[in-house]
């Protein structure tokens, strides 16, 4: 454990699930206080719970759509009345769905997408600066894609989405630049979580399918970056991190193994 953030308070959005629960897990071992929201609030409860047992200072759970600003308010609303101050915020909520051509997309998939990806990490911050603000050294940190730095066949919407996470990103460094607020983004390569499950609206065997072979990458994997880049001392903001599993050494070249 790190001293850094003991007693810190860290927001994760998309906490429900993948990186955010891991983060939860992680952010509680370094004794945070934990502010999680997602939609699903039975699966939150049960992360919170998993944090207290694992140290948290405290880890409490508030329902939050990211595709809503009106819900957006009502979760900061709630977690002002834990702490009037913020050292962490993860924008981590997101995901694809589809992998449609954009010849047979569909208009509400590109929406949520965005909605979720982009316009989700724009409220959230703009949410939050104040109480951000108002803490000496904190930080922003928001989960991107490697989706968002190469193109693939039926990632437009997506693809373009994490691009647009990327160029927020690199948005509020210039924009918050002097105020002592770190903003970084991580993009993270294959991953096995309830990504591919989601994508494909539940079909597990297809999205099995994408890690057939290879060794993704874990949830943990990325939630113990999301904790080191935190954990900088107040002089060091890590800008960008890119990373993928061994076997994938770009979007299209993976190695995988044949079945014995
Ligand atoms: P999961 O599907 O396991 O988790 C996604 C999380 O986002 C869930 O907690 C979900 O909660 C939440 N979420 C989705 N929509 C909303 C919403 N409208 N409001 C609030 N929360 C929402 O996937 P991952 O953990 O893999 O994904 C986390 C992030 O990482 C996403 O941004 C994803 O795009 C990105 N990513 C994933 C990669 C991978 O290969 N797995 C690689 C690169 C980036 P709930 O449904 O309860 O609201
Ligand atoms: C998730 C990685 O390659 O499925 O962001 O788009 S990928």
């Amino acid at each position: 454990m790190t001293a850094f953030l003991k007693n810190k308070w860290v927001l994760i959005t998309g906490a429900s699930s993948g990186f955010g629960a891991a983060a939860a897990r992680l952010f509680a071992q370094q004794g945070a206080h934990l502010l999680l929201g997602a939609r699903r609030v039975d699966r939150l409860e049960s992360v919170a719970r998993g944090a207290r047992e694992s140290g948290a200072a405290s880890a409490s759970c508030h329902p939050l759509d990211v595709t809503s600003t009106a819900s957006v308010h009502e979760f900061i609303r709630w977690a002002r009345t834990l702490t009037k101050h913020l050292d962490v915020l993860i924008n981590n909520a997101g995901g694809a769905l589809g992998l449609d051509t954009v010849a047979k997309g569909h208009d509400q998939d590109w929406e949520t997408m965005m909605q979720t990806n982009v316009l989700g990490v724009l409220r959230m911050v703009r949410a939050t600066l104040p109480m951000l603000e108002s803490t000496p050294c904190s930080s922003i940190i928001n989960i991107g894609s490697t989706a968002g730095r190469v193109a693939y066949e039926g990632g437009a919407a997506y693809c373009a989405a994490k691009a647009g996470e990327l160029q927020i990103t690199r948005t509020l460094r210039l924009e918050l630049n002097g105020t002592g607020i770190r903003v970084s983004t991580i993009a993270p390569g294959a991953a096995q979580t309830e990504f591919s499950t989601v994508r494909f609206r539940g079909d597990t065997s297809r999205a099995a399918m994408v890690y057939e072979g290879m060794v993704p990458l874990t949830a943990d994997d990325v939630a113990e970056i999301m904790v080191w880049v935190a954990s900088r001392p107040a002089h060091v903001n890590i800008d960008e991190i890119v990373v993928k599993p061994t076997d994938q050494a770009a979007m299209h070249k993976v190695h995988r193994r044949q079945a014995k």
